[in-house]
């Protein structure tokens, strides 16, 4: 949607009466968001200091060093030997124990549930803080060929409490011609009574031994600090649809009087989706839904999954209550035939307080000084996941288009300029559908970031930029950087 459609479409809605400059000052504000966030110079800041930190235990694992500049793709070390393989784990300090977690035990997801909902990632500021339920977080760890032993906790000997975690689950991964099998490693966790005690080295160590046992070497994970050394940076963007609480919150700026009226009117949406034959996925949908993936993102991606079998769709597609949403676009002239998919799942984030610390700058979310009006516990946040749809168009340039390119990579130029601009069209009617129906299922703000072919909507669907950024990392693997818009793996 232009910014004329954005006036109109505020214009109507509203029963504030319609004032264009009004409206065009409130844009400004928001674009000028990204302006105003000394964001540029903080990430510049962080890159500089990375280059001169030093690295007591990074320094010793496969990554490229923070200086290195990576001009060829391809595994850094060649895979070990069982005989290489530390068969026994790792030694833990006095007092705590390693204790696989079982995610189908309703104790042990209890448990880990209740660490990360205590421990796990907060903002700068800490204002947030993200609330995995439990059935995501079995969502997260049980795709087809998981391992129980890659669930791996830390408990204390004498309580057994779980004090600390990290993940591993398989994923054959793209990067640029080559798949490769890896780990994909998340929801490293230790408890707040246990940090800057070198314990989180010693939990990489162990998932990395169990990995290497089962004769994978290589791994995927995103941070949102930076570490030696991301094959690639994205930057978060967030679009209000429940601007009133979000402001509530502290997690957006605080608006008054006519800015507000009009911010409301701005971000309405439509009670239906628009795409006819829009609907929730369903098991017969799975072949086609692999298809329109796989082809999606070989077609758009450097850095990608690879779904190799039906199963893996099923799960991580076919919607799950409070989980995972997928809908599907059934051509209503070739009813069967899906030509779209688009999903995006519900991770939380606890509300810890509603004001950001002083002088600090929050990393994760746009943040503001609002005062507290209501008392909410939690923002409930939607999250972009996966989308397919066509990418190959039968696109004929005019002659009189052919004479103005004056040669044949001018017109492959042109050509590709036609296609993107139909992609484009396509995604925004798509991502504009599941932001009708993220706001009716009552969330607060639906979240994506800039990879992928995002930057083609995010700006008409009224997104916009966080001032948090997520790194992605290969271990033992060194990657050319992976521009953002090549970036086609979404982490949990
Ligand atoms: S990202 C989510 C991370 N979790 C959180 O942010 C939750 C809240 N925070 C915590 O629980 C703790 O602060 C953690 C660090 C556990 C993060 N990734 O024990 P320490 C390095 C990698 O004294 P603590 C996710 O889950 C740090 O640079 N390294 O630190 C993906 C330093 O090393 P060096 C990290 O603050 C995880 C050392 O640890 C991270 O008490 C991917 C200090 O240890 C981090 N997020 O605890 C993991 N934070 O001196 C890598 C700190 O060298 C997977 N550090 O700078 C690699 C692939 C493994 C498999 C390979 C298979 C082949």
């Amino acid at each position: 949607m232009s910014e004329k459609n954005a006036e109109n479409q505020a214009g109507n809605a509203s029963q504030v009466p319609f004032d264009a400059s009004k409206l065009r000052e409130l844009i400004k504000l928001m674009e000028a968001q990204a302006v105003q966030d000394p964001i540029m110079s903080r990430l510049e800041r962080e890159e500089a200091e990375e280059k001169k930190a030093v690295h007591e235990f990074w320094s010793t694992q496969p990554v490229p060093k923070s200086v290195e500049m990576v001009e060829k793709d391809g595994p850094l070390h060649p895979p070990l030997s069982p005989e290489q393989i530390r068969q026994e784990p790792y030694e833990l300090s006095a007092g705590l124990k390693w204790s696989d977690v079982d995610v189908e035990d309703s104790g042990d997801i209890k448990e880990l549930h209740d660490l990360l909902l205590e421990n796990y990632v907060e903002d700068a500021d800490s204002m947030f803080r993200f609330n995995y339920s439990a059935e995501f977080i079995r969502w997260a760890l049980m795709p087809p060929g998981f391992s129980k032993q890659w669930h791996v906790g830390v408990r204390d000997e004498e309580t057994g409490e779980l004090m600390a975690f990290i993940s591993g689950i398989p994923v054959d991964t793209m990067v640029r011609d080559k798949v490769v099998r890896m780990a994909e490693i998340n929801f490293l966790c230790l408890h707040k009574s246990l940090r800057s005690q070198r314990l989180a080295p010693l939990l990489i160590k162990e998932v990395t031994r169990r990995v290497h046992k089962v004769g994978i070497f290589q791994a995927i994970y995103t941070v949102g600090r930076l570490l030696p050394k991301p094959v690639s940076t994205c930057r978060y963007f967030h679009r209000t649809l429940n601007p009133r609480k979000l402001m509530d919150t502290g997690f957006s700026q605080k608006l008054e009087g006519p800015q507000l009226a009009k911010l409301l009117s701005v971000m309405r949406l439509p009670a239906n989706a628009s795409i006819p034959g829009l609907r929730p996925m369903r098991k017969g949908d799975v072949g086609q839904v692999r298809k329109l993936l796989n082809r999606y993102l070989k077609n758009r991606a450097e850095l990608l999954p690879v779904f190799s079998t039906d199963a893996e769709i099923a799960h991580w597609f076919l919607p799950r209550e409070g989980v995972i949403w997928t809908y599907v676009v059934d051509d209503p002239e070739h009813p069967g035939k899906l030509t779209d998919f688009v999903s995006f799942y519900s991770l939380p984030s606890s509300v810890l307080r509603t004001t950001r610390a002083q002088g600090k700058s929050a990393s994760k979310k746009p943040v503001g000084n609002a005062p507290v009006r209501k008392q909410h516990t939690t923002v409930n946040a939607a999250y972009l996941f996966y989308y397919g749809t066509r990418t190959e168009f039968e696109i004929k340039l005019s002659d009189e288009e052919k004479a103005v390119c004056g040669g044949k990579k001018k017109e492959k130029a042109l050509v590709k300029e036609k296609e993107n601009e139909l992609v484009k069209q396509r995604l925004c009617a798509l991502v504009g559908d599941a932001l009708v129906m993220a706001n009716n299922e009552k969330f607060d703000v639906f979240n994506c970031l800039e990879m992928m072919d995002n930057a083609m909507f995010t700006k008409e669907l009224k997104f916009g930029p966080g001032d948090g950024h997520l790194r992605y990392y290969l271990f033992n693997y060194l990657a050319r950087p992976v521009e953002a818009s090549k970036i086609g793996f979404v982490m949990l």
